[in-house]
């Protein structure tokens, strides 16, 4: 504009350097909460969203953008077309379709399948080389699904999974005791959802072990009731989805990665040949994050009936 050719005189070409870009598919709830706690947390150069809802994609972008002023990232790009998230680090996949009434979980499994096609086949088009992260529902299976259709390496295909499930039971932990969650150690494992595995016999606060302190602690027989620190049913009954503790799971999942952190989280990964595991599934186990997505597996110690409750759910078959 002749506005800026008055004010700023060119001083060199600039080539555009994308050195981590983040993608978000999907701008519901959850799309929109990793957007806004990845982009206060100042994690990557540039943010790309993509959903099919192009008045909502904008509606949200532009919203985004206004704030700015406020954020150390200067490029949110939005688009319908997968283009838009073109030589990504890491892709996030939120986009739900949302289980109807009465569906079943396998009915809804397969209509995310066929949406998962589709979208797989664009980002790997796109950024051949970028690490996937699937919040999608039923995320476990979903992960299982983004891996095949992608024929990515393995420690480049990351669940979600028990992330948001283990973050809330520290909270919950913690809340009990007066301690913050950062020092309640406990891990949820196994599968995302219902059948998650509370592992009591590794929870510790500052290295005692709350099983020591009383053996029934977890089970039914504990007057103290600790194993009710585990579920997200009272949120959906009441707000009707969650998303703020999810987005922000996901951002520390993010940093990990990009930063390079080799932190462990209890994320989603193919672990045949685990736990008594021979299938090929997709469950939550501790993985050390970095740079190359899941580099490295925690041998978890489990006690006989922990680990059966892990095998109880072994996913079924997809059709691809
Ligand atoms: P939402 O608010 O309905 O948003 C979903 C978005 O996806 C909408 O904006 C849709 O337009 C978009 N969408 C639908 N189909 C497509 C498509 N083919 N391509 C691109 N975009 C599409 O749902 P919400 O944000 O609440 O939830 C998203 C998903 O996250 C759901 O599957 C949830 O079950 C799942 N969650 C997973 C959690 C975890 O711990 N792994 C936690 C919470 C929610």
């Amino acid at each position: 504009t002749p506005v800026k050719s008055e004010l700023v005189e060119r001083f060199t070409s600039e080539e555009p350097a994308h050195h981590s870009k983040v993608s978000i598919i999907g701008t519901g709830s959850v799309g929109m909460a990793c957007a806004t706690s990845i982009l206060l947390k100042g994690l990557s150069d540039e943010l790309a969203l993509v959903d099919l809802d192009e008045g909502k994609l904008k509606g949200e972008t532009m919203d985004l953008q206004h704030g700015s002023p406020f954020m150390k990232m200067p490029n949110i790009v939005c688009s319908k077309d997968y283009l838009v998230a073109a030589n990504s680090s890491l892709v996030i996949i939120t986009e739900g379709a949302r289980q109807e009434k009465g569906e079943t979980r396998l009915n809804l499994v397969q209509r995310n399948v066929a949406i998962f096609k589709l979208m797989i086949s664009g980002i790997v088009q796109y950024s051949p080389l970028c690490k996937l992260i699937i919040v999608s529902n039923p995320v476990d299976n979903l992960t299982y699904v983004a891996w095949k259709l992608s024929a990515f390496s393995k420690n480049r295909v990351i669940g979600s999974g028990c992330n948001l499930d283990t973050a809330r039971f520290c909270f919950l932990i913690g809340q009990k005791l007066g301690i913050h969650s950062e020092n309640c150690h406990g891990w949820i494992l196994g599968e995302h959802g219902d059948s998650s595995v509370p592992v009591w016999s590794g929870v510790n606060i500052a290295g005692v072990p709350l099983k020591n302190l009383n053996s029934d602690t977890g089970t039914d027989k504990d007057p103290e009731q600790w194993k009710n620190v585990h579920n997200a049913y009272e949120i959906i009954k009441m707000k009707g989805y969650t998303s703020w503790a999810i987005g922000l799971s996901v951002a520390d999942l993010t940093e990990s990665i990009l930063k390079n952190l080799r932190r462990t989280h209890p994320v989603s990964t193919i672990i045949r040949g685990l736990c008594g595991i021979d299938e090929e599934v997709f469950l939550n186990i501790p993985c050390v994050l970095g740079e190359d997505g899941i580099t490295n597996l925690i041998k978890i110690k489990l006690t006989p009936e922990e680990e059966a409750h892990l095998k109880e759910k072994i996913q079924k078959e997809l059709k691809l």
